[in-house]
C-alpha cells in the first residue's frame, strides 16, 4: 500500500477525510507536506482526546466551583511570616544540593507569546531595562551567579543543568540565540533543549481544522505537555544520567524569577515534598492566575480561565480574597516523582479545552479568519500532578521580589507587560541599593543590577554603601565592564 493510502484508510476510519479534500488540487511539494503533517499527528490518539474533551466544553464550571475550598495559611510557608535564621538554613540546603549537582532548571519556553504579539520566542523579549538584557539572558546569568555563590560557599560546584522546553515554532530561533549570546557564558554543555509536541485543533464537532489546504492547524499541547515530552524526548533518562534530584520548574516569562531559588527548593527538600508550588497573594479577583485549594480533600490548582466570576470575588469576613493563594507557573518537582507521573499517570493528566477563533480554509480552499469562536485547542496544565502527589509543598513569596509577568504588550494604563516589568524590577533593585547602604535622591531613578553581580541583593555593599544617586544606575559586573570597554575600543 502507497503512503497515501494507507494515510487514507486512517483517516476514513477515523472520519478525517476532509484533511486530503484538496489532494488532485496540491502540487507534489504540497502533497509531500501534507502527508508528513499528517504522519506527524497520531489521528487515533488525537481524536480519543477530542471525544474526552469535548463533554467539557459546555460543563457547568460551577460544579468545579462548588467543590473548592480554600486552603488556610498556617497550612503553608511564607517568606514573609518565617525567621531570617530559618530561611538562611533553608537556602543553605538549596545552596548545598546545587554545589553537588543535585539541582536542575526545567524552563517552559514553548509557549507561542500571542498575547504580547511577537512571532519570535518570548524569552528573546528585551523589556527596555537599560542593560537590554533579554528574559533568557537574564534567567542564565542568574544561573551563572548561583553557580559561583556555590562555588564561593563549598568550594565547587558540580553544575546546574538547564533544561529547556521549546515548541515546533521556538525551538530554532532559540538555539541560535542561544548560541549567538555564547550561551551567556554557562557551559553549553549544561543547556538542553527539547521540544514539546503539538495537538491539531477541533471543529466543534471533531473534524481536525486546515489552517491550509495541504497543513493541519497545530499548537504546542500545554506546559502540561513537558510530562510526555520529558519522556519521549529522552530528558528524564539525561535528568537521571546526570544524577539530578530536584528540579525547579517555571515560565518564561517572569522576570523577577529567581531561577533554581536555593531557599524554596531548600523548603520543599526540609519539608520531604515530592512536589511544591509557589504562591503570591493575588492582587484583585480577575487576575489570571490559577489558584491553590483543596477539591476532594486533595490540594489543586484551579485555573483562572475555568472558575466564574463569582467565585474568583468571594471573600473572607476581613475583606480578604478567599481564593487568594495565586499560583505564579512555579514549581519543584523530585526526580523520583517525576519519574512516577511520567510512568504511571501520564495518560490520566486532565485535559482543558479552550473555545478558540481559529484561522482555517473553507470548503473552496480558502482562507478563513473567523469573527467568533469556531474550534477547541486542547491543552495539559504542569500543575494537574499535584493530585498524584504524597506530599505538596506550598510556598508564599513577596510579590514585589518574585513575581512580575510579562504577559501582554504595552498600552495606557495596562498590566502584565514590559513597562510594568521593568518598573518592578527598577524598585526592587533600588531596594537592594538602599538595604546596601546606598541612596537615591529620587524614588524614581531607573536602576538595574547585573544577575552577575547579586542573585537577590547579597554582596553589593563593597558598591554602593555611602553613595548617592541621582541619575540612571546600571551596576554591572567586572566582566561586562571589560566587555564594554573592548566593543568601545
Ligand atoms: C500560567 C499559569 C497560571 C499562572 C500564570 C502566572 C498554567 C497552566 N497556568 O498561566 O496559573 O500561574 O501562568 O503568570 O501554568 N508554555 C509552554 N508550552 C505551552 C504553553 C505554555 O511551554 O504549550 C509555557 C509558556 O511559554 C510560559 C508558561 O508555560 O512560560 C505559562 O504559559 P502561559 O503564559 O500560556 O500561561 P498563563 O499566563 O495563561
Amino acid at each position: 500500500m502507497s503512503n497515501f493510502e494507507s494515510v487514507s484508510t486512517v483517516l476514513k476510519t477515523y472520519d478525517q477525510q476532509h484533511i486530503i479534500q484538496f489532494w488532485d488540487k496540491l502540487d507534489d511539494n504540497e502533497r509531500e507536506q501534507l502527508l508528513e503533517d499528517i504522519q506527524n499527528v497520531n489521528i487515533p490518539e488525537v481524536v480519543d482526546m477530542f471525544k474526552k474533551t469535548i463533554k467539557d466544553i459546555n460543563a457547568d464550571k460551577q460544579k468545579l466551583d462548588d467543590k473548592m475550598k480554600s486552603i488556610p495559611s498556617e497550612l503553608y510557608g511564607s517568606v514573609s511570616r518565617s525567621p531570617t535564621e530559618l530561611l538562611n538554613s533553608y537556602k543553605e540546603i538549596g545552596l548545598q544540593n546545587i554545589s553537588k549537582g543535585k539541582v536542575g532548571v526545567l524552563l517552559m519556553a514553548g509557549g507561542q507569546g500571542t498575547r504580547l504579539g511577537v512571532s519570535y520566542p518570548k524569552g528573546m523579549y528585551d523589556i527596555g531595562l537599560p542593560s537590554h538584557k533579554s528574559l533568557y539572558r537574564i534567567q542564565g546569568e542568574r544561573i551563572r551567579r548561583l553557580i559561583n555563590l556555590a562555588q564561593q560557599k563549598y568550594g565547587s560546584c558540580k553544575g546546574l543543568p538547564w533544561f529547556i522546553m521549546t515548541s515546533e515554532h521556538t525551538m530554532e530561533p532559540t538555539r541560535e540565540y542561544f548560541a549567538k549570546y555564547n550561551h551567556f557564558g554557562l557551559n553549553e554543555k549544561d543547556i538542553i533543549f527539547f521540544e514539546q509536541y503539538m495537538l491539531p485543533a477541533f471543529t466543534f464537532d471533531g473534524k481536525i481544522i486546515m489552517e491550509s489546504t495541504h497543513k493541519i492547524s497545530k499548537s504546542p499541547d500545554g506546559n502540561g505537555g513537558i510530562y510526555k515530552a520529558l519522556r519521549d524526548r529522552n530528558i528524564l533518562n539525561e535528568i537521571k544520567k546526570r544524577d539530578v534530584m530536584y528540579l525547579h520548574a517555571h515560565s518564561v516569562d517572569n522576570i523577577l524569577v529567581k531561577v533554581a531559588d536555593p531557599t524554596f527548593i531548600g523548603y520543599c527538600i526540609s519539608k520531604s515534598a515530592d512536589c511544591g508550588a509557589k504562591v503570591v497573594k493575588k492582587a484583585y479577583p480577575s487576575e489570571p492566575l490559577g489558584v491553590i485549594c483543596e477539591v476532594d480533600g486533595k490540594f489543586q490548582v484551579v485555573e483562572y480561565s475555568e472558575i466564574t466570576e463569582s467565585t474568583s470575588e468571594k471573600q473572607n469576613s476581613d475583606g480578604s480574597l478567599t481564593y487568594s493563594a495565586g499560583n505564579i507557573c512555579n514549581h519543584f518537582f523530585t526526580t523520583n516523582f517525576l519519574n512516577d507521573v511520567i510512568n504511571k499517570y501520564s495518560n490520566k493528566l486532565k485535559l482543558h479545552v479552550a473555545k478558540k477563533k481559529i484561522l482555517c480554509v473553507d470548503s473552496e480552499g480558502n482562507d478563513c479568519k473567523p469573527e467568533k469562536p469556531n474550534g477547541i485547542k486542547i491543552e495539559k496544565f504542569i500543575f494537574d500532578v499535584f493530585e498524584f502527589s504524597n506530599r505538596l509543598a506550598v510556598w508564599e513569596v513577596n510579590r514585589d521580589e518574585e513575581f512580575s509577568a510579562l504577559k501582554n504588550g504595552d498600552t495606557p494604563g495596562g498590566k502584565d507587560n514590559p513597562s510594568t516589568s521593568r518598573l518592578d524590577v527598577f524598585k526592587l533593585h533600588r531596594k537592594f541599593i538602599e538595604k546596601a547602604g546606598g541612596k537615591f535622591i529620587r524614588d524614581n531613578i531607573e536602576c538595574e543590577i547585573s544577575p552577575l553581580l547579586s542573585y537577590e541583593g547579597e554582596d553589593l555593599e563593597r558598591f554602593v554603601k555611602g553613595k548617592m544617586y541621582d541619575t540612571v544606575l546600571e551596576l554591572k559586573s567586572d566582566e561586562e565592564i571589560s566587555l564594554n570597554n573592548c566593543n568601545k575600543n
